[in-house]
């Protein structure tokens, strides 16, 4: 029992934390979008090919929480602004860490703000970070379970990508079984079944954040 009010505690400074970023982003007329997805899931090559096709028409910055800067230098081949938000190991970003981010990354005429988080589908579900939107990243690879066996993180998604379609030819992946999962959690989720490395299903996507930007400006 003592551990309840604690909890509670932290989750309630979190909520505040998340509420000022909302408003400074808002402030900057910036959209932000919070990427989650299990390790290896395409978080970052969904990133990089959704800068590749965005930014010539809006200027696109990027945060990445990881412990290395792997993904920051393949980030940063795209010529956009990113940076590292090292978690320290934590197995999530949080409010606090992008209220730090955002202390040092120029807002300044960005329209649309990529924020991966962790590879992980359990711990990031529950912290809000301030962003607009969550987008959940599964992959064909992953297995047809994974909304069944994490629902939270489907739960909470505002739109679901659905990545890797192109190894849908070499895996066994029942989409019926997956999409009643999704429906069952979050019914009349975005969906959108797609490949970063062919981009295939990639222009729904692409459309998805234009109408957001949109939104936001
Ligand atoms: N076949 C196929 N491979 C893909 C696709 N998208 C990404 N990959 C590959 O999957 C691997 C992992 O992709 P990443 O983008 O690094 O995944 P991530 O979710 O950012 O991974 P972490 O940051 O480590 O959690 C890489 O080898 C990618 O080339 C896809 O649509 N199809
Ligand atoms: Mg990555």
């Amino acid at each position: 029992m003592p551990e309840i009010p604690v909890v509670r505690n932290i989750m309630s400074v979190n909520d505040a934390l998340a509420a000022a970023v909302r408003r400074q982003l808002d402030a900057a007329g910036v959209l932000a979008l919070n990427i989650m997805a299990s390790p290896g899931a395409g978080k970052t090559s969904v990133i990089m090919r959704t800068v590749e096709a965005l930014k010539t028409e809006m200027t696109i910055a990027a945060l990445d929480g990881d412990v290395t800067p792997v993904d920051v230098e393949k980030i940063a081949r795209t010529g956009i602004r990113v940076e590292l938000i090292n978690t320290g190991g934590n197995c999530h970003l949080d409010a606090n860490m992008m209220t730090g981010a955002l202390s040092s990354l120029d807002l300044t005429g960005v329209d649309l703000l990529l924020v991966e988080n962790v590879g992980n589908l359990i711990c990031p579900a529950t912290f809000e970070l301030g962003t607009h939107y969550n987008v959940v990243i599964a992959s064909v690879p992953e297995g047809d379970d994974k909304p069944y066996k994490y629902p939270a993180m489907y739960r909470g998604a505002d739109v679901l990508l659905l990545n890797k379609i192109d190894m849908l030819a070499y895996q066994e992946f029942d989409l019926a079984y997956f999409r009643h999962g999704v429906e069952v959690l979050n019914p009349g989720v975005a969906f959108l079944p797609l490949s970063a490395r062919t981009g295939e299903g990639f222009e729904a996507w692409l459309d998805w954040v234009r109408r957001a930007v949109a939104r936001q400006r």
